[in-house]
């Protein structure tokens, strides 16, 4: 038996309140009770699970302590013999990382007429951007603009986004579906060709663009084939374990690793850009994720000890719905697009207790009140909410469930679940990296000269929280926008003659005179899950 007698009697009050809450709409909560709310509930107030900086430009900063022992852990070419003069791979740009934001800098970078290196850790579109369901915003629809989206994403992050990115976002937004689509995005579209656009947490309209509920599985199917077509070289299984500099200082290359053979070898650019994504896989405060196997915060470390600056390192995303139940999907996604579409957040008693469409550290904070206040349903794994996703069909009409999540349905399905006729539980999962390394609007690191970071990599654009969508948005803006600065740049300047790590050499002397002991080999690479504690 999937629920015990406690679990189905409670999903019993769920059924029969059903009726009764389709159409009311629970109020949203005052700018007030938020606070009150975050500060109380919101994993990121557990002051435990940070600590301070002791090296490196954020020095006397908090992050997570999981992040801090690999910012502060050993290099990995410390000790090693590395021959800088044999170089393997040489361009003028070099991406490291294949997913959404890679692959397109990797695309824009070669239109411009470069030769482009890209070097992944796993494959290409191995990456969160293929995890990614529900959609992505655009204001291309005439009841909205840029402008609203702008005030609906910075009133989201809670006024601490950075405004020149932000602008360039939105605004860049509608060219971004455009360029999508004309190479072969199967964007959701009614009968008359018109994209068909949802609501989502924060946002005032509706503009989420969707493939049903695998957007980014989608979007990345047309990146990774138009690289393929480009004949822009892959280096798949190879990681970048350090950046490496020119005699100004200035980014110039990368050691890298052959993740099969362990092979140490070099590659020179003009211009380096970091795609790394994130880091649900170091599984802060021991959350489950939604993340991808390879989100272990990589390109974080490779910047930090490169010199640039990293900005709200301590702002992590929990997205409210992560699977509670069964075992098997624990911490899997459940796209946000369910409750946009309908399904509202119930507790043990079969009580809508929010507005399942507050932004999404509301959410997360105000389901983890719930379960401490007595009110979640107890499963074998810990405390749960319902999502009850059968108001769907009885708010849209039969199959419209199933049209817009069918993936969703079928995970769910395997587990002999069916979300139409029960509702589903849920409980908050490590989603995303609010912050990460300083950019400026070309997307070059603040302080590094020819070291470029997109995608979730890179921090700024969402402040402290981020909305639903702007995610896989944040990926094709930025990534296509490093693509073209560091081309054209790169077409600027030489190809560097000498290269150095002195930088690293000089960050391990820095850890040695603060004191700090190692406590992880990084950049991680790949997650250690014989650390993670048992269910
Ligand atoms: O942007 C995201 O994180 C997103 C769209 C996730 C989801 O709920 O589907």
């Amino acid at each position: 038996m999937l629920y015990t007698d406690e679990m189905l009697n409670s999903m019993k009050k769920v059924e029969l309140s059903r009726e009764s809450r389709i159409g009311q709409v629970p109020r949203r909560m005052t700018a007030e009770e938020k606070d009150i709310l975050l500060a109380e509930n919101h994993p990121d107030y557990i002051k435990s699970a940070f600590t301070t900086l002791s090296v490196g430009a954020n020095k006397g900063q908090k992050v997570p302590c999981a992040l801090a022992d690999l910012l502060q852990g050993k290099s990995r070419i410390l000790g090693k013999k590395i021959d800088l003069k044999t170089i393997k791979y040489e361009s003028d740009v070099l991406i490291i990382g294949g997913g959404g934001s890679g692959a397109s800098a990797a695309l824009e970078a070669y239109n411009a007429g470069c030769k482009v290196v890209m070097v992944t850790k796993l494959r290409i579109g191995d990456a969160n951007t293929m995890m990614a369901e529900g959609g992505i915003q655009a204001a291309d629809k005439e009841n909205d603009s840029p402008a609203t989206h702008y005030l609906d994403a910075f009133g989201g992050g809670h006024f601490t986004n950075k405004p020149e990115l932000l602008k360039k976002l939105v605004y860049k937004a509608p060219e971004a579906i455009k360029w999508l689509n004309d190479m072969g995005v199967m964007f959701d579209k009614d009968e008359n060709g018109v994209m068909a656009t949802t609501p989502g947490g924060g946002t005032s309209r509706n503009r989420m663009h969707a493939c049903a509920d695998y957007s980014g599985a989608e979007i990345m199917r047309v990146l990774r084939d138009e690289v393929w077509n480009d004949n822009i070289e892959v280096v798949e299984f190879t990681s970048a374990i350090e950046i490496l500099k020119d005699d100004y200082g200035n980014a110039a290359g990368a050691i890298l690793l052959n993740m099969e053979t362990g092979e140490v070898s070099i590659a020179k650019a003009k211009t380096v850009v970091i795609c790394t994504g994130g880091a649900g896989r170091l599984h802060y405060q021991d959350f489950p994720t939604s993340n991808h196997y390879g989100a272990t915060a990589d390109g974080l470390v490779l910047a930090y000890r490169a010199g640039a600056v990293l900005r709200d390192a301590d702002s992590i995303q929990y997205h409210p719905t992560g699977v509670a139940y069964p075992a098997q999907m624990r911490g899997a996604l459940v796209t946000e697009k369910v409750r946009s579409i309908g399904a509202m957040l119930v507790n043990v008693n079969g009580e809508a207790f929010m507005n399942p469409l507050e932004c999404r550290d509301v959410t997360a904070s105000s389901i983890i009140r719930e379960c401490r206040r007595g009110n979640g349903v107890k499963t074998p794994l810990g405390d749960a909410i319902w999502l009850d996703s059968p108001m769907i069909d009885m708010i849209h009409g039969e199959g419209y469930l199933e049209k817009k999540l069918p993936g969703m349905l079928r995970m769910y399905q395997k587990m002999g679940i069916d979300m139409r006729k029960e509702p589903i539980l849920i409980y908050p999962t490590l989603h995303y990296q609010n912050g990460g390394v300083d950019v400026n609007a070309d997307s070059m690191t603040t302080t590094v000269n020819n070291l470029y970071v997109a995608g979730e990599a890179a921090g700024g654009v969402h402040g402290r929280n981020r909305l639903m969508g702007n995610s896989l948005l944040d990926v094709i803006v930025f990534g296509r926008n490093a693509g073209q600065y560091a081309a054209a740049r790169a077409k600027e300047i030489p190809m560097p003659k000498k290269l150095n790590f002195n930088h690293v050499k000089e960050f391990d002397k820095e850890i040695k005179a603060a004191g700090v002991e190692y406590k992880e080999l990084s950049p991680k690479l790949l997650p250690n899950y014989n650390t993670i504690k048992t269910l």
